[in-house]
């Protein structure tokens, strides 16, 4: 029997598929107050960075490593969420950095099909146990470029990336070949909806060719035996303070009578 937010059958599915959607993990007034606090906080749009895809669009994210007191670090240190993750890790994990998506109407564009561990292996980090919680801010579709992942993938252990435009892929070569054995998942979801994929589990988006933007938080973690060997850009082992999840309501109606919103990010880093 598990002792966590999710079921046997949900630790089951992720390993199997290596990743894993939980409807309405977060309840209709958690994603009010995120919703409206993130599209009015100026510090998250002026702090983020914009990535080109191969075909030359750009998509933007904003980026933090340490989660704070405000309703994202609420969320990203929150039991509903970190436990989950030590569900799936099979131990105790620290938040490895946060990051909004933002993926504007018409302009967003794609990311390119790869694994977050092809990026966080070059980080000193010896082992795939790493995993990201994605929170759907507003509804994610085909249209304006939903997150799909290529189920079972995480278990072809990590492939070789190179550089797409401004972003980093896996080889299209082996992508192609995967394409045609495993089944591609468009992960459309509802606002309070959440994906979380493991490090090694091949994802990507389209651009957005919509009139709706697509904002969606994504929480990454490392298990804590999978400390780096050597510094990088993001941390390393630092004890995650966890927070019940009443801080997420909390959180969001101190800001919201403030009207000040918190800076979740520091300066826009890379991923
Ligand atoms: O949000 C997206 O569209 C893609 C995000 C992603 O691939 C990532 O953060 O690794």
């Amino acid at each position: 029997m598990s002792a966590g937010p999710l079921s046997d059958e949900q630790i089951r599915q992720f390993h199997e598929d290596g990743f894993l959607i939980v409807r309405k993990f977060f309840d209709d007034e958690e994603m009010a107050l995120l919703l409206r606090i993130a599209k009015a906080d100026h510090n998250m749009l002026d702090h983020g960075i914009g990535l080109k895809d191969a075909a030359g669009r750009q998509s933007k994210l904003s980026l933090w490593n340490h989660p704070g007191d405000d309703i994202y670090g609420a969320i990203a240190r929150g039991e509903r969420v970190v436990n989950s993750l030590e569900q799936l890790l099979g131990g105790e994990v620290y938040h490895y950095h946060s990051k909004m998506m933002l993926k504007e109407p018409k302009v967003g564009g794609a990311w390119e099909w790869h694994q977050d561990y092809g990026y966080w292996y070059s980080n000193g980090c010896l082992y795939p146990d790493l995993a990201s919680c994605l929170i759907a801010v507003d509804r994610a579709n085909k249209e304006n470029g939903c997150i799909q992942m290529l189920k079972g993938s995480h278990k072809m252990g990590r492939i070789e990336h190179g550089k797409f435009g401004d972003q980093t892929g896996a080889d299209p070569e082996r992508v192609q070949a995967a394409m045609q054995r495993l089944e591609l998942v468009y992960c459309e979801c509802e606002p309070g909806d959440a994906v979380i994929f493991h490090g090694n589990t091949l994802h990507c988006s389209g651009p957005n060719t919509s009139p709706n933007p697509r904002w969606s938080l994504i929480c990454c973690y490392n298990k804590a035996t999978n400390n780096p060997y050597k510094e990088s850009h993001h941390p390393s082992y630092t004890p995650l303070h966890k927070l019940p999840d009443a801080a997420i309501k909390a959180a969001g109606a101190k800001a919201s009578a403030n009207a000040t919103f918190m800076a979740a990010p520091g300066k826009a880093q890379a991923l």
